[in-house]
C-alpha cells in the first residue's frame, strides 16, 4: 500500500551519510519547522561564552547510580519462561496498572547516555558515535541519517556546543519521527469494532485480552470475536482471555469461515448494545492472497452489518523480531488498510528502536504498546513518554 515513504539504500556507508557538522551554519526556523519541531525562542546566536565557561553543571551525571534501580521493575514477571502458545499459564495481575518507568530503551538510552557524558565540544565525533549507536540498536540506516541530520540542524538553531547539552536535541530529532499527534489515539466514537491482524505469535490474542480489559475498566461494554478459526488454540487461547476479563466471545469451530464469526459477532453486538467488538484474525501472510481475501471480505461484512461503526484495523508486531517487523508492515500494509500498530514485547528486551524506525518509515501511528504479558501489560503510546525513557525519566 502507500505506507512506505522511503526506499532503503543499506549498502552505503555509515561514514559517508554524515554530513560534517558545521556549528555556525545559520539554520532557520522554517527548516526546523519543516521537521516537525516547533524551534525555541531564539536566543542570540553570539553566546557561546556561556557555553565555553566550565559550567559547574558538567559534572551532574547522575545516570550510572540510576542503572542499578530498574531491577526492581523486573521482579513481577520474573517467573518462569512462558512458552508460547500458552498465556493460560501466565499468571493475572490484580495489580491495576500504574505507569511504571519505562525500560525498553535498555543498552540503546544506556549507550546514548554515556556517549554525553563528558563536557567534550560538540564535533562529528560525536554525531558519529549516534549514528552507530543508533544502527546497532535496530534502527535502520536511512532513519539514522534522518536522526543525526535533523540533530545536528537543531543543534546548530539551538547553539549548542557540548555533547553534554544535547539532551533535549536529542529527544526533538526523534520526537520529530514518532510523533503523530492525535494519530495516537483510538477512535472515540463508539460502537468501534477493531481488528487485530499480524503474524502468528506476535501477540494479537494476548493484545486482545489486554485492551479488552482496558475498556472494560474504562466503564465500556466489549465482545471478543475469534476470527482466528484457523488453529483450535487460537480460540481456546482467546476464551480464556475472555474469562479472565470477564468480557464474552463469539466463536465458531475449527475451519469455520471467520467473516461468519464476525457476522454472528456484529449481530450479538447490535442486539447488546456492545461497544466495542475486537476481533482476532488469523495471521497467514504466508498464503498472502486468501489472507487479503478474507479481510476484505470481513470488512464488507461489517460494511453491510454494521456501517455505523468506527473502525481500527491494528498491526500487532512483535519488537524482538527486530527490523524484520519492517517487512511485516509493508505486508500486512498491501492486505489490510492499517489505522496503526501495537508493538509487543517492549518489556526487559531493549529493542525500542524498532519503534523509531517503524514510525518514522511509515505513515502510521503506534497506538499501543505491550509490556509484558499480563492483563495490565498494555500502555497508550505516548510519544514523549517513550522519549523520555531513553533518558530514564
Ligand atoms: N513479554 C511479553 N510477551 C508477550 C507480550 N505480548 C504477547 N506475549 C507473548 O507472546 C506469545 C504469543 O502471543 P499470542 O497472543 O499468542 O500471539 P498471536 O499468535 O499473535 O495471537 C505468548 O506467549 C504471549 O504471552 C508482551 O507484551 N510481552
Ligand atoms: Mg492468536
Amino acid at each position: 500500500m502507500l505506507f512506505r515513504r522511503k526506499t532503503k539504500k543499506e549498502t552505503a556507508p555509515p561514514q559517508e551519510q554524515v554530513t560534517t557538522f558545521a556549528p555556525e551554519e545559520a539554520v532557520s526556523a522554517e527548516e526546523l519547522a519543516a521537521l516537525g519541531i516547533e524551534p525555541d525562542e531564539q536566543t542570540l546566536p553570539a553566546e557561546p561564552a556561556e557555553e565555553a565557561s566550565p559550567a559547574p553543571e558538567e559534572t551532574v551525571m547522575p545516570e550510572p547510580a540510576e542503572e542499578e534501580t530498574p531491577v526492581q521493575e523486573e521482579t513481577a514477571p520474573a517467573e518462569e519462561e512462558q512458552l508460547p502458545e500458552e498465556p493460560a499459564a501466565a499468571p493475572v495481575p490484580e495489580t491495576p496498572a500504574e505507569q511504571p518507568k519505562m525500560t525498553f530503551f535498555g543498552s540503546l538510552g544506556k549507550r546514548i547516555r554515556d556517549a554525553m557524558g563528558g563536557g567534550e565540544d560538540l564535533t562529528d565525533d560525536f554525531f558519529e558515535e549516534m549514528e552507530e549507536i543508533f544502527i546497532t540498536s535496530d534502527i535502520g540506516m536511512d532513519t539514522t541519517v534522518e536522526l543525526v541530520q535533523t540533530m545536528q540542524l537543531v543543534a546548530k538553531y539551538d547553539h549548542i556546543r557540548k555533547v553534554n547539552k544535547m539532551k533535549d536535541v536529542i529527544k526533538k530529532a526523534i520526537m520529530a519521527r514518532v510523533d503523530k499527534g492525535d494519530r495516537h489515539k483510538m477512535s472515540e466514537k463508539m460502537p468501534l469494532i477493531i481488528l487485530m491482524i499480524g503474524i502468528n505469535g506476535g501477540g494479537k490474542t494476548t493484545t486482545i485480552g489486554k485492551l479488552g480489559a482496558k475498556y472494560l475498566r474504562e466503564g465500556k461494554s466489549v465482545l471478543f470475536v475469534a476470527g482466528d478459526t484457523f488453529r483450535a488454540a487460537a480460540g481456546e487461547q482467546l476464551a480464556i482471555w475472555a474469562d479472565r476479563a470477564g468480557i464474552p466471545m463469539i466463536s465458531h469451530a475449527e475451519g469455520a469461515d471467520p467473516s461468519a464469526v464476525l457476522y454472528d459477532g456484529l449481530e450479538a453486538a447490535k442486539a447488546r448494545g456492545t461497544d466495542v467488538i475486537i476481533c482476532d484474525t488469523a495471521g497467514r501472510l504466508q498464503n498472502k492472497k486468501n489472507l487479503m481475501a478474507e479481510l476484505e471480505k470481513m470488512n464488507r461484512i461489517i460494511d453491510k452489518q454494521y456501517p455505523e461503526a468506527s473502525r481500527e484495523t491494528l498491526l500487532v508486531l512483535d519488537a524482538t523480531t527486530g527490523k524484520n517487523a519492517i517487512s511485516q508492515v509493508e505486508q500486512f500494509g498491501d492486505v489490510a488498510a492499517l489505522t496503526g500498530v501495537v508493538i509487543t514485547k517492549l518489556d526487559g528486551t531493549a529493542k525500542g528502536g524498532i519503534a523509531i524506525t517503524i514510525a518514522d518509515q511509515f505513515d502510521l501511528p503506534i497506538k499501543f504498546i505491550g509490556v509484558g504479558e499480563g492483563i495490565n501489560d498494555l500502555r497508550e503510546f505516548d510519544p514523549a513518554a517513550f522519549v523520555g525513557g531513553i533518558f530514564d525519566e
